[in-house]
């Protein structure tokens, strides 16, 4: 065998076919980011709502190895109720696809794997980014220099709070990684609805994202992924001061449990969702259903 090649599955191999409109999405978020045994109904909920707009969902992860763009329900279930899934970056998936391994795809591996696959557009909760004292720990997501060198559209609500949401603006700056609010010129901070930092770029329909997607197709001095940043309503947001404090406490357990590398955002999402009683999931739920619904119209904008 050679490299690791890409199976479809049998709803995404019809609409590649058919050229029918095709949404990405992550299951790092299935398998790390949201707890059990809730993650699986959500993500059967995130495909159907990409459905209910017309597109396909193809969500992706490896399954015994192979690389699988639009797992099918007992895949899906696999990845979300086993305790052997991996949490794969761009730099695990040669590894583990040699080693046979159950892994979740992240933001950067998803969009790497959808870009090679044709697919333009990606649905996801939160991108990672710049950790806090990242100036001491160096802690940066792959996602950011990934997106750099790949062209995919991303359906996020900004950058997860945890994260320095200023120094990932600038980072994503610096990589040429376009920004663009949805109905907005703040940048959203995920379970916030407004980070508090500006962003230069807003649109208002999905067919100006399309007409920036079709600006950029095959064009060689646009490469990078273009970020859709999409807030959720100030009613529906997490409540700040609930935030802030839960967020203090979850960074000091943080440090006392010496949690580093890709542990990292797992636990301040765990944190969150314990210590919230439930209300940083619902707005999770919220997050990522609201960003595969305007991911898909997107899509069915875009055309193929
Ligand atoms: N957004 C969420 N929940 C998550 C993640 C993002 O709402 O679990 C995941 C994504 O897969 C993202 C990853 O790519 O966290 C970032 O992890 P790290 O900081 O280790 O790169
Ligand atoms: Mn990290």
């Amino acid at each position: 065998m050679n490299g690791f090649e890409i199976r479809y599955g049998p709803e995404v191999d019809a609409a590649r076919r058919s050229g029918a409109p095709i949404v990405a999405l992550e299951s790092t978020i299935i398998s790390h980011g949201l707890p059990r045994p809730d993650n699986l109904r959500i993500a059967r909920e995130i495909e159907d709502t990409v459905r209910a707009q017309g597109a396909v969902p193809a969500t992706i992860g490896m399954v015994d190895g192979e690389l699988i763009v639009g797992l099918d329900d007992a895949q899906l279930t696999r990845l979300a109720t086993s305790d052997d899934v991996v949490k794969l970056s761009v730099r695990d998936l040669a590894i583990a696809a040699a080693t046979g391994a159950n892994g979740a795809t992240t933001v950067a591996s998803t969009s790497a794997v959808a870009a090679a696959a044709g697919i333009e557009v990606f649905a996801t909760g939160g991108l990672g980014g710049v950790h806090r004292l990242a100036s001491e720990s160096f802690d940066e997501s792959a996602d950011l220099v990934t997106l750099a060198r790949t062209p995919i559209c991303v359906v996020s609500a900004g950058v997860k709070s945890i994260l320095d949401v200023g120094a990932t603006l600038e980072r994503l700056e610096t990589l040429g990684v376009g920004v663009v609010g949805y109905r907005t010129r703040k940048f959203p901070g995920f379970y916030l609805s407004d980070s508090g930092f500006p962003l230069d770029w807003s649109v208002d329909s999905p067919e100006q994202v399309a007409r920036a997607i079709h600006a950029r197709r095959g064009h060689r001095a646009s490469q990078s992924a273009l970020v859709v940043a999409n807030p959720l309503p100030l009613s529906e947001q997490l409540d700040p001061a609930l935030h802030d404090q839960v967020l203090t406490e979850a960074l000091h357990e943080m440090k006392l449990h010496g949690v580093s590398g890709k542990g990292v955002t797992p636990f301040l999402l765990a944190y969150f969702h314990e210590h919230t009683l439930g209300a940083s999931l619902d707005v999770n739920i919220r997050i990522i259903l609201r960003n595969s619904e305007l991911a898909a119209q997107i899509a069915v904008a875009a055309g193929k």
